[in-house]
């Protein structure tokens, strides 16, 4: 088995949606979904940018779509050869993991259409394809191709005021409507034919017509080049598009730095996993691939959507996904990605103090779904009911306040693990006190005895809203004091500096006051209540919960939802809890709680698989992680995880799925753990499982990780 590559035969339209997640290119500035080159706006074909985001009316505010500059199609004799109007004799779809390459192969009747597309990773502004046109008769053939401005939106369209150009490259220019965001893309063509050519901007882009009379057996290639530039790159991106056209060497060329740049990325990532039978490592390879798609290398401070940059799913926002499913990967193989994903929430504060004070509390208090500037996208009513078709009000938003405490742990992990404290320098200080701030005032003291809470919260489980003490709520927020008081006691230089600046002092009395008293007390060996009252839910099984639904698409959570009232979750919570702080739980307590909850745990989350993985190698059951495993890493090959929230949308690609499946090898398999940049591995392979071989990057030196069933070393 090949386990770089993965292929699909045949054609159902019933794939689009999948196919264009599965087989999607990226760079971290863009995603292409994965489409044929002759569709558009009604097979969700789109260019995905990274960070722009722009709101239609009272519509959700969602990134923006660029035109895309790759569109092609064929007509032969008049026919239209595109995949759907017309039925092919064969059709096969590849992506190669490796090389972050796309390929289709569609024949028909009268001719064989191949194309190969990548979205540069050593030049984050480029688009290539090349197409290859062989033909089975003599015919009039006529290419399409150009930029295509009928755009897929789900809440658009985002762009106005087009205007076009046809020379010396096709140019598209046009502006965001909610903030006048320029967007630009070029497009260059190379024919190795003769052939006839006109240009023309139409309603719907601008493009090229490409005539020319075709012989039976002979085969004509034509290479594309796209190039997309915004306002948010600097000045004048319609000239800058145009320059980069200009500048593009041959698709051969453009092709081989962009492998070469693949190749450096796995250089400092790949995890080889030998035994499986090839399909766990081709899954493992799939979602590393889809990570490393749309990591934002080209950028300092950005951070990754939820659904990556497959579609406009989840309004383009980061979730609390980033820190705690994302950054692991990136601290232990690419440091600066980790960096670069945290100084997002750096410089995202502002948004966060502006949240907290909105809701009448002081310190920070992150966006649940975060879009540029710390700008809140989630919305009160984040799901329709599928039943009466009205918006339904969920309390994500104002509820889950663990999302502060999520950033706070990123950054003291980050510290932790590296030693460098350049972050905490860098705002990373200042973060963590304003989360902890906010959680002081958010905290109730108890008047009846010595106990400070955490009341009205939706903890990682979002079936169960407005909660009391979820317990890894509350943990998060101790953890965050705690995190604030250290960095106070360092004593270094730039925390006095802070604490005089934010005028902390009497913050941090109340703080070295209150966190003993939040912080959870777990008990040995000890069920944990998820929060209040949990145990006391009717205890109803999966299956007779699932029974009760009446709409495959309908939310289980909120007040009328099937799971709401019952001890069925929707992911993992207090397991989640005990997979973050390992060293407050022994084996047996961690084995106990993930005993109880598993079989309560609808894994309707695709963040929920990997924290029972990570967990059941903890108590030394690889054989119980495996099936999670699995399960995590094939999600975006089988296009699995939910589709539908009520009547919303939610698919995509999975970036915390394809990190969790990184933590569950590395973290889990292979035991491994860094602390001041020193390695320890403590292996608990799962029998299908005879090597696994892995980068990691410690003190700015990479060393790789081998594990056997004899043991580990370290080159
Ligand atoms: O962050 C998650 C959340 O935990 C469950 N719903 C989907 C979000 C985005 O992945």
């Amino acid at each position: 088995m090949d386990i770089w590559t993965f292929t699909q035969d045949g054609y159902r339209e019933e794939d689009i949606v999948t196919n264009g997640n599965r087989f999607l290119v990226g760079n971290g500035y863009m995603g292409f979904r994965g489409t044929m080159d002759e569709w558009g706006r009604r097979q969700m074909a789109a260019v995905c940018l990274a960070g722009v985001y722009d709101q239609n009316g009272d519509r959700w505010r969602e990134p923006v779509n660029a035109p895309n500059g790759l569109f092609a199609r064929l007509t032969v004799n008049g026919a239209d050869m595109a995949l759907g109007a017309e039925k092919p004799l064969e059709h096969r779809q590849t992506i190669d993991f490796r090389r972050g390459v796309h390929k289709r192969d569609t024949l028909f009747e009268p001719v064989r259409i191949q194309s190969e597309r990548f979205a540069s990773m050593a030049e984050p502004h480029l688009l290539r394809s090349r197409l290859t046109l062989t033909f089975r008769q003599d015919a009039e053939a006529e290419l399409l191709c150009g930029i295509d401005t009928d755009l897929w939106d789900i809440n658009g369209p985002h762009l106005f005021d087009y205007t076009y150009k046809t020379s010396p490259f096709l140019l598209t220019e046009a502006r965001t409507g909610e903030l006048n965001i320029p967007v630009a893309a070029a497009q260059n063509a190379s024919a190795d034919f003769p052939c006839e050519e006109t240009r023309e901007a139409a309603e719907t882009g601008v493009f090229r017509r490409l005539r020319f009379n075709a012989a039976a057996g002979q085969t004509y290639t034509i290479t594309l080049a796209a190039c997309v530039f915004t306002g948010l790159d600097g000045p004048n991106p319609g000239e800058r598009a145009q320059a980069l056209c200009g500048q593009t060497r041959g698709f051969a060329e453009d092709l081989t730095a962009h492998e070469a740049a693949w190749e450096a990325v796995w250089s400092a990532s790949a995890v080889e996993l030998h035994g499986g039978g090839g399909e766990a490592a081709r899954s493992l390879n799939a979602s590393l691939y889809h990570l490393h798609s749309i990591a934002p290398r080209h950028a300092q401070s950005l951070s990754v959507p939820a659904r990556g940059l497959s579609g406009q799913t989840y309004k383009g926002a980061v979730f609390w996904d980033s820190e705690i499913f994302l950054f692991p990967v990136f601290v232990h193989t690419e440091p600066e990605l980790a960096k670069t994903l945290l100084r997002y929430r750096i410089d995202t504060l502002p948004g966060a103090l502006r949240k907290a004070a909105e809701y009448g509390y002081r310190g920070a208090f992150y966006p649940w779904e975060s879009q540029e500037g710390g700008a809140e996208g989630c919305t009160d009513y984040n799901v329709t009911d599928v039943f009466t078709h009205r918006p339904v009000r969920t309390y994500f938003r104002d509820k889950q306040i663990h999302i502060s405490g999520d950033i706070a742990y990123a950054l003291w992990k980050y510290y932790e693990i590296t030693g460098d404290d350049s972050l905490m320098r860098e705002g990373g200080a200042e973060v963590i006190l304003q989360c902890a701030r906010f959680y002081l005032s958010r905290a109730h003291r108890r008047a009846d005895c010595d106990k400070t809470e955490l009341l009205d919260v939706i903890g990682p489980d979002e079936y169960h809203e407005r909660v009391n003490n979820n317990a890894f709520t509350n943990q998060m927020a101790a953890h965050c004091m705690s995190c604030a008081i250290a960095l106070a006691d360092a004593d270094t230089d730039f925390a006095r500096a802070l604490i005089q600046k934010l005028d902390y002092d009497a913050d941090l009395a109340l703080l070295r006051e209150i966190e003993p008293k939040l912080r959870p007390v777990f008990a040995e060996g000890a069920l944990i209540e998820q929060f209040d009252g949990y145990f006391s839910l009717e205890d109803a099984s999966l299956a007779a919960v699932r029974s009760r639904v009446l709409d495959e698409r309908e939310y289980w959570g909120t007040n009328h939802g099937v799971a709401a009232h019952t001890q069925i979750i929707k992911q993992a919570d207090v397991v989640a809890l005990t997979a973050l702080f390992p060293s407050l739980f022994s084996d047996q307590t961690v084995e106990r709680n993930w005993r109880y909850y598993e079989p309560r745990t609808e894994h309707g989350s695709s963040l929920s698989a990997c924290m029972y993985a990570l967990t059941a190698c903890r108590f030394r059951r690889p054989d119980l992680a495996w099936e999670h495993f699995v399960k995590t890493a094939s999600i975006d090959l089988s296009g699995g995880g939910k589709h539908w929230a009520g009547e919303i949308y939610i698919g995509g690609t999975h970036p915390a799925a394809n990190g969790g499946a990184w933590m569950i090898a590395a973290l889990g398999f292979a035991g491994l753990s860094v602390r001041n940049g020193e390695i320890t591995l403590n292996p608990c392979l799962p029998e299908q499982i005879e090597t696994l071989r892995f980068p990691v990057c410690a003190r700015g030196k990479r060393v790789t990780v081998t594990v056997t069933r004899q043991g580990w070393t370290l080159e």
